[in-house]
């Protein structure tokens, strides 16, 4: 299914005197709209491949139909966000889950949806079909050499996969921990780990960056071998330049301060992206800005900060990506919630006076210091994203576009009822 211009164009002409109204409201009373704006258009998230089937938890998965059933109909569901909200122009894909057999055709039809490939995710949590060594105990870290040089293989090939279609970062999430003491010994674990990763990194081209990503728990539940973001930071910096951190929201044990972890990861040059998703127990990977949107607000105050600090290009110079899907959504409704939501917080983020909160900091007034973000957070800068929508070509309302356009019904038309897209 494809969305036609003007069907976005009949409804934003309906919609456009009350979106008008709201957005002059705000222009009065903010100086810095129209930089926002060109901002909030430059911004792009990159979408998971596999977020475009309803999730699961381990006890069940409901599907909703229409959902894709191979790599093709997955860029053309991200095609489709990106023709509603113009800001979803990437995917990012898990390896073997997706598999790009030609890539050459794979590359143009994502081009035909406005689409590049953001990091390519290797998985080495999962046994595969055919297989010789089980993962079972671990992939990098794990003590027979033989099963680490599978897990580096792999990684290596997924590298290989990533050149092809064009993406410039590869990122590692390891499962490999231990479920109960003494079964492994933390520092081999570490050293095999930093060993295979070397290999990896070697295989990097000269434009690449790879993600180390951590995860304080689960599947393992005694020890992860990258369990934080000390542990992250320590193999990205024993392997140079191209390697950083990368920040799962939900990765964190409860209450974990996630922004300043961003603001030290950001002033050490080690920041490298996001998988952004939102929890209120573990890792639960619901809609982003669904729970604890001021918490994600506080993150981006810290990256515009820090990057500003820095010079950094905020659209180009960190890998933005959402990690998140579940039970009961529609996951292209749910997508494009937490699209927005991401493009909220960091709407948000840049009406921050970041003079004045310098200098109530300077001053100790942490009054004035709490008044002025939350002055920032507590705007309601949903008119500016949506202009930010209409001005580069997307709905100033993609949800109830979607729904008036029977997107869900047109696919499930299309693809049938029972479909089980690959992926967790
Ligand atoms: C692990 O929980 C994780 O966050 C990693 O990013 C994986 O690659 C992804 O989820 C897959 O579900
Ligand atoms: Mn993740
Ligand atoms: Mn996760």
């Amino acid at each position: 299914m494809l969305i036609e211009k003007y069907r976005i164009q009949e409804l934003n002409d309906s919609q456009l005197s009350t979106h008008k109204a709201k957005l002059s409201g705000l222009t009065g009373s903010i100086a810095n709209t129209a930089s926002v704006i060109e901002k909030l258009i430059a911004f792009q998230v990159a979408i998971p491949s596999w977020a475009l089937g309803a999730g699961g938890t381990r006890f069940g998965r409901f599907s909703i139909g229409g959902e894709p059933r191979n790599l093709e109909e997955k860029i053309e569901d991200v095609g489709l966000l990106q023709a509603l909200n113009q800001s979803s122009g990437a995917i990012s894909l898990h390896i073997p889950w997706d598999i790009p057999e030609n890539a050459t055709s794979i590359k143009a039809l994502a081009a035909q949806h406005g689409l590049r490939f953001d990091a390519v995710n290797s998985n080495t949590f999962q046994d595969q079909k055919g297989q010789q060594h089980s993962y079972k105990f671990g992939s990098l870290q794990h003590v027979d050499k033989a099963v680490r040089k599978q897990a580096i293989e792999h990684n290596i090939e997924v590298i290989r996969q990533g050149v092809a279609l064009g993406s410039e970062s590869l990122t590692v999430w390891l499962a490999d921990g231990s479920c109960f003491p003494g079964q492994l010994n933390f520092r081999k674990a570490f050293q095999n780990t930093l060993e295979s990763l070397k290999e990896i990194y070697a295989a990097l081209p000269d434009n690449w960056k790879v993600f180390v990503e951590y995860k304080a728990f689960e599947p393992n539940f005694y020890s992860t071998t990258v369990g934080d973001w000390g542990q992250s930071l320590l193999y990205a910096s024993k392997l140079g330049p191209k390697a950083y951190t990368l920040v799962d929201l939900g990765h964190h044990l409860p209450n974990a301060n996630i922004e300043q972890i961003v603001s030290l990861l950001l002033m050490e040059g080690k920041l490298g992206g996001f998988h952004f998703n939102d929890s209120k127990y573990g890792d639960d990977d619901l809609t982003v800005g669904s729970i604890n949107p001021y918490q994600l607000f506080l993150i981006f105050q810290e990256l515009v900060e820090g990057m500003d600090a820095k010079g950094m290009n905020h659209a180009t110079d960190l890998g933005w990506m959402i990690d998140a899907s579940h039970n009961v959504k529609d996951p292209l409704e749910d997508l494009l919630q937490s699209v927005e939501a991401i493009q909220l917080a960091y709407a948000q983020a840049l009406l921050v006076d970041a003079k004045a909160l310098d200098q109530a900091r300077q001053e100790n007034d942490t009054v004035k210091a709490q008044e002025l973000l939350q002055d920032a957070y507590r705007t309601d800068v949903r008119p500016l994203v949506a202009e930010a929508r209409l001005r580069a070509g997307g709905a100033l309302n993609p949800i109830g576009l979607y729904r008036s356009l029977k997107v869900r019904e047109n696919l499930i038309k299309e693809r049938g009822l029972v479909t089980v897209a690959t992926g967790l």
